[in-house]
């Protein structure tokens, strides 16, 4: 299927209008850019100006001008992309504490207190009193409390103490639980300065301990306080993929991370003078849609359809049917804006910290935050009558989804308000009618053909009863081949299949943004104290998966996995592969340490058995029933449907 490039037909359908047109996109770019081997592999070191120092393998004792060896290289190039992840995904965290605080205190008008039961729960994590206070009391102390996270230069985060206690105390006995977010980043900067740390394995424990401020830190507070202003999600059906788009209506794309200024596009395009504004431009109404995270989070929370994942922007603008191209911040190609020129589409950046040239800037603040989302949905309106209908090609491909998994709806699924717990789902696990579960997550790589490495591995999972929980672009992939519809349930094995039927659910759940792993921890540490599998999150029969991963975000959300307990595969490429010593310490060494791994593995067929075999070795170390196939399948829907007939 595909050409390589994609297996998206929506994809393969606009590659073919790029190429008529003589438009370069990523996927023709990826076969003009050869990539330097020693770079990807991980060996060169450009901490210094005596270099870029480049290590070949030819000389089993080269180093670097400085003596740095091949394994303090590749650590530290790979401990310098985690803290680059951690501070994308914890300054994305800060922003919303930031605003959380305006709030409360009545300083950010079109914002308010949405959820106040997940204020409630967040004020409990973090030891805020509730009763007697008003929601904006209890506001302002948790937006005091979690800014302090990232200040913070002694202790320990508050969140460690929402994992079981046995992963907070092996946190402990191994120095590894952050004492404040920004303190373990710009630690982790400073010890990989030249001429500093230069232990692999004591550069890569500090890499842990970095990661679990992004996972337990920055990431989690942006989820929760997402929820607490924009409303925790709960299952809704949405479409997705560039048939998303509409001919004849006002299309707006917002594309990036944040939701501070998503929720109030969604807010603008749906304010009735704004669509009057746009039939008074002739057109229908305004069309919402996204693009990577900002995506997700307006699609968990109010069903806008995702027009497609990272490498789905360019195309996006190509079918000439895009009015506004609405970016914030992380994973927005700079291409975007040379190629929006050659089109009517404006390409608006949004944020202080992102500006790209040859793009519109209308600068975002929380403090007027819905006039300035009116004025850029305006904006939009106004750009509808330079549409050249003549350019327009909408590909005609679109799926059915279901999303808005957040922890809390899952643990009400399982018993309602009433006795609502993750027992059914450790009971499923123990009795193996779900073998275990996975997360798949992460990007797409143009060095890898789109969507396959995350579809392969999600088809294999279910059908061998594995649950999958999916975030971010891998999300997204698995709804556009409609994995995230109930019918896909056909698709899993007999076991799992029993438990959607019985729950109503697909076999894949999406549960949100990539800072929405968070929820996928949750999850673990609730699995783990539940009962039945273990008392910590290595016990469980679970792996994180990222089979397209690309950037250094990528990187530390597989390493707080990793420093979570859980087996970590990622797809493409091991950026460290040019140093065999840091792959054993990533593997072996921060298995005996933390009891998860990080395994770079290019074939997903491969991450599949390694899946399937890991899941069933952690079902046999908590003596569980070995899994068979074919042991459940007879009770559910059929079987009623068999006595009915
Ligand atoms: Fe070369 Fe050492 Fe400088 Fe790195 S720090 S560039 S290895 S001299
Ligand atoms: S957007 S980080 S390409 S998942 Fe979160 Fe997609 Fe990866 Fe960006």
């Amino acid at each position: 299927m595909g050409n390589g490039k994609s297996i998206d037909p929506a994809a393969l359908e606009m590659l073919e209008v790029a190429e008529k047109e003589g438009i370069s996109t990523a996927f023709s770019r990826v076969d003009r850019l050869k990539p330097c081997p020693i770079g990807r592999h991980g060996n060169c070191c450009s901490i210094c100006f005596m270099g870029p120092c480049r290590m070949t393998g030819k000389d089993p004792n080269e180093t670097g001008v400085c003596g740095a060896t091949p394994s303090t290289i590749a650590a530290r190039n790979l401990a310098r992309s985690i803290a680059a992840g951690a501070a994308a995904h914890s300054d994305h965290g800060r922003d919303m504490a930031l605003v959380l605080r305006a709030v409360a205190k009545g300083e950010a008008k079109g914002y308010k207190i949405k959820d106040v039961k997940k204020l409630h729960a967040v004020a409990g994590y973090l030891g805020i009193r509730v009763d007697g206070r008003t929601k904006e009391e209890i506001a302002l102390d948790v937006a005091e409390k979690a800014i302090s996270q990232w200040g913070q230069q002694e202790g320990e985060l508050a969140y460690l103490s929402r994992a079981p206690k046995k992963r907070q105390e092996l946190w402990r006995k191994l120095g590894i639980a952050p004492r404040g977010i920004d303190r373990e980043i710009v630690e982790t900067l400073h010890r990989t300065h030249e001429g500093n740390d230069q232990d692999p394995e004591h550069i890569l424990t500090q890499a842990l301990r970095t990661s679990l401020t992004d996972g337990w830190g920055g990431a989690m507070l942006a989820t929760d306080i997402g929820d607490i202003m924009f409303g925790t999600p709960s299952p809704l059906t949405s479409k997705v993929n560039l048939g998303v788009l509409k001919d004849d209506e006002v299309n707006i794309l917002v594309h990036g991370h944040e939701p501070l200024l998503s929720e109030m596009i969604v807010a603008a395009a749906q304010d009735p003078e704004m669509i009057e504004y746009a039939k008074s431009k002739g057109a229908n109404g305004i069309n919402l849609a996204g693009i990577c995270c900002t995506a997700n989070e307006v699609l968990m929370r109010h069903g806008v359809p995702p027009a497609g994942n990272f490498l789905h922007q360019e195309l996006a603008i190509i079918t000439g049917a895009v009015e506004a191209m609405v970016v914030d911040v992380q994973c927005v190609m700079q291409a975007l804006a040379e190629l929006s020129k050659k089109f009517h589409t404006k390409l608006i950046t949004t944020s202080a910290k992102a500006k790209i040239t040859g793009a519109m800037h209308i600068q975002f603040n929380h403090h007027d935050a819905l006039p300035i989302a009116k004025l850029i949905v305006r904006t939009a309106i106004d750009n509808y009558p330079n549409r050249d209908r003549s350019r327009v090609h909408i590909p005609d491909f679109q799926e059915n989804l279901v999303a808005g998994y957040s922890h809390e709806y899952i643990n009400y699924m399982q018993g309602g308000a009433y006795r609502g717990s993750f027992r059914p789902l450790n009971d499923a696990i123990m009795q193996g009618r779900i073998r275990g579960a996975a997360g798949v997550v992460g990007c797409n790589n143009a060095r890898a053909t789109q969507d396959e490495g995350i579809t392969t591995v999600i088809r294999e999972l279910i059908k061998n009863d594995v649950l999958v929980l999916v975030t971010g672009c891998g999300a997204t992939a698995a709804a556009k081949y409609g994995y995230l519809a109930p019918e896909m349930m056909e698709n899993a094995g007999k076991g799992l299949k029993e438990i959607c039927e019985a729950v109503g659910i697909a076999p894949v759940i999406h549960v949100g943004s990539c800072v929405d792993n968070s929820r996928i921890l949750t999850i673990a540490s609730q699995m783990a104290t539940e009962g039945g599998l273990g008392e910590d999150i290595s016990d469980l029969p679970v792996v994180g998966i990222c089979p397209e991963w690309m950037c250094e975000k990528a990187l530390a959300i597989g390493t707080y996995v990793v420093a979570s307990g859980i087996y970590t595969l990622f797809g493409v490429d091991s950026p460290v592969i040019g140093a065999p010593e840091v792959e054993k310490l990533i593997m072996d060494g921060w298995e005996a340490q933390v009891g998860g791994k990080l395994e770079f593995e290019p074939d997903p067929m491969k991450i599949v058995e390694k899946t399937l075999a890991h899941i069933d070795k952690k079902r046999a170390a908590l003596k569980l029933e070995e899994y068979d196939p074919n042991r459940y399948g007879q009770s559910g829907d059929k079987q009623m449907a068999g006595v009915s007939s």
